[in-house]
Parts: C-alpha cells; sequence; structure tokens
C-alpha cells in the first residue's frame, strides 16, 4: 500500500509544522490523547516521519510502521537516526546538508577567536566593573598568530572552517578517515599525530558509534598543556569526563564547546571553569539557516508524497524509488 500519512513525532518549528499541515495528512503524536494507542491503530499509514532529533529512531521505533518509506531528518547530523537500519530496509533517510554549512563555520570561527582571546571573559570583566575598578583585563596568553589548526573531519562544514582559518593566517591540517586528493593541507593519519602537532584542535566530526569518545585522554595528553581544543560537531565525539580532567589539571589549555555528551544539560565542572567558552549548541541558530533547513525537511516530505526524488537522502539511503 502506498502510506501516505506524515507523523510528527515532537513538535518542530513553525514552519515545518505549517508546510506539513498544509498537505492535510499531518499528525501530530504530542496532540493525541494516547499517542500509543494512535500508533497501533494507524502505523500502516504513516509513510513519512519528521524529526528533529529530539527522540532516537531507531530499527525498534521503525520497525513500528511497515509502510515507513522517508524519514526526514532537521540538521545535518543524523546521528539519533539509525540510517543503516533504514537503509537495509528500504527507508530514505534524508538530512539538511549545504544550507547550513557557512553559518556553522561561521559560529566555529566565533567561538574559535571567543576561545583564543578570552573575549567572553574579558566581557564578564567589563560587566563586573572589573575595569575601572581593578584596571586593564590581563593580555591574553593566546592569540591566533603564527598557530595551526588540525581539523577532524574535513567535510563540507570542515572545509568552509578551513577556507576562514586560512584567511585569519592560520596554517591548516587535518585528519579524517581517508586523505583527500583535492586539498592541500596536509593529511594525519591518526587523530593523537596530529594532535601532537597542532595549536587548536577543531572537531566538526558527526556523532554516533563511529566517532564516539574518538577525543579522548590519549588525544588531549598529545595535545599539550598549551594546546586548545573547539568542538562544533557533536557531543558524543569527546569523551567529557576525559576533557573535564584535562581542564582541571591542566593538560590542555582551553576548550570552546558549543556541543555537549547530554544537551541540553552541560557538567556544573564546565560550567565553574574559567578557561572554557560554552555555547549553547547554536552553529546553524539563525532564523535564515534553520528557515532553510526547515523548508528542506518540509521539501524532501513533500517529493515523498508526489512520488518524487527527495532532494538530500543521506549516504547510507541512496534513492532507488518508493
Ligand atoms: C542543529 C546541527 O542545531 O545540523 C546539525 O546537525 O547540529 C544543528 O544545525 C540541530 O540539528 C538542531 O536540532
Amino acid at each position: 500500500m502506498t502510506a501516505t500519512e506524515i507523523l510528527a513525532p515532537k513538535p518542530m518549528m513553525p514552519l515545518i509544522m505549517e508546510g506539513l499541515k498544509a498537505t492535510g495528512h499531518l499528525h501530530c503524536l504530542w496532540e493525541m490523547p494516547d499517542p500509543e494507542a494512535f500508533i497501533k491503530e494507524n502505523a500502516a499509514k504513516i509513510g513519512a516521519i519528521a524529526t528533529g532529533g529530539h527522540i532516537k529512531v531507531d530499527g525498534a521505533y521503525m520497525s513500528q510502521f511497515p509502510n515507513l518509506k522517508i524519514v526526514a531528518n532537521f540538521g545535518v547530523g543524523y546521528d539519533t537516526v539509525d540510517a543503516n537500519w533504514a537503509g537495509q530496509h528500504g527507508i530514505t533517510v534524508t538530512n539538511t546538508p549545504d544550507v547550513l554549512t557557512e553559518e556553522v563555520a561561521d559560529t566555529a570561527l566565533g567561538l574559535l577567536i571567543m576561545t583564543m582571546r578570552e573575549l567572553p571573559q574579558s566581557e564578564r570583566y567589563l560587566r563586573a566593573g572589573h575595569w575601572a575598578a581593578k584596571g586593564p583585563y590581563p593580555l591574553t596568553h593566546n592569540t591566533l598568530r603564527g598557530k595551526t589548526i588540525g581539523i577532524l573531519a574535513l567535510g563540507r562544514i570542515g572545509k568552509a572552517i578551513a577556507t576562514r582559518c586560512e584567511a585569519f593566517g592560520l596554517k591548516v591540517v587535518y585528519h579524517g578517515r581517508s586523505e583527500q586528493t583535492d586539498v592541500a593541507y596536509r593529511y594525519y593519519p591518526t587523530l593523537v599525530g596530529m594532535a601532537k602537532d597542532v595549536d587548536i584542535l577543531m572537531s566538526v566530526a558527526p556523532g554516533g558509534t563511529s566517532t564516539f569518545h574518538t577525543i579522548n585522554a590519549d588525544v588531549l595528553a598529545a595535545l599539550g598543556s598549551q594546546g586548545v581544543l573547539i568542538n562544533i560537531g557533536r557531543g558524543s565525539v569527546v569523551d567529557e569526563k576525559a576533557l573535564i580532567q584535562a581542564l582541571h589539571n591542566k593538560v590542555i589549555f582551553s576548550a570552546g564547546l558549543d556541543v555537549f555528551e547530554d544537551e541540553p544539560h552541560v557538567p556544573t565542572e564546565l560550567i565553574a571553569m574559567e578557561n572554557v567558552v560554552l555555547l549553547p549548541h547554536v552553529g546553524s541558530a539563525s532564523h535564515h539557516t534553520r528557515n532553510l533547513m526547515g523548508q528542506l525537511v518540509v521539501d524532501n516530505i513533500l517529493a515523498y508524497c508526489a512520488g518524487k526524488a527527495p532532494l538530500t537522502p543521506v549516504a547510507e539511503t541512496p534513492f532507488s524509488g518508493w
């Protein structure tokens, strides 16, 4: 059967809700008096799920819907969706690449400069009245001048960050699964090897089991006491406990983090530290970019509804017809 109905398990941004409601086939699970009963009664009719990473869309979840064809994920990262399972069961997963690349790269550079030049700390200093009372904010230990940055995962966003870093005069190197022939940056086959050689480690790596705790105590030790970690990718890539230890024991100098292991919960140890800059996962968070991402979610599902190819299927689920 062609499953015509669309399920939203959790609320998403108004642009997505309105775009999907306009089909006349959207079902908002949180509005149901008995969500479980709704799923039992309507499972076979559901062809599309729109998700924003708030719930785990794993094999167990997807298998409730025998005619599910598409899971449209809000975000370029789709670590909350089991895309391998989907691919094995004829379900297409879509994400929202490209439209957020420049915004996330901008945020990464902002976070990098904030961390290196202690801008949030110096702003706090001014607001606390210390400038007038105690004199100027101390000179910062760090600067971007003469530094080398190592990018973990040189994908679309990694490359946009690299371009910006070059413009700032930084030397760029990278580590990833494989060497890329179309870039001039030096490739390091191991992360520890790269961490030893760089001043700044910039993680853009996606989440999921294959990258879980890739940045561990060994990598942080290799980065060294003058080293700075910036994470704009996914919190799960960094062993947060090891990071807290490393910051506490001055194994590394400082960190700038936009993502965390258990969002929106940020360890109190990190919040108490002066040598970290913490952002609440705002990499892509402008109206401009989030609207583009939201529209892509809608357009992927509308493509399914019209029997057309999805716009942005992920690598694990190449489209071969509905
Ligand atoms: C979003 C992101 O904040 O695209 C991603 O993978 O991490 C961000 O752009 C996130 O997807 C919102 O849920």
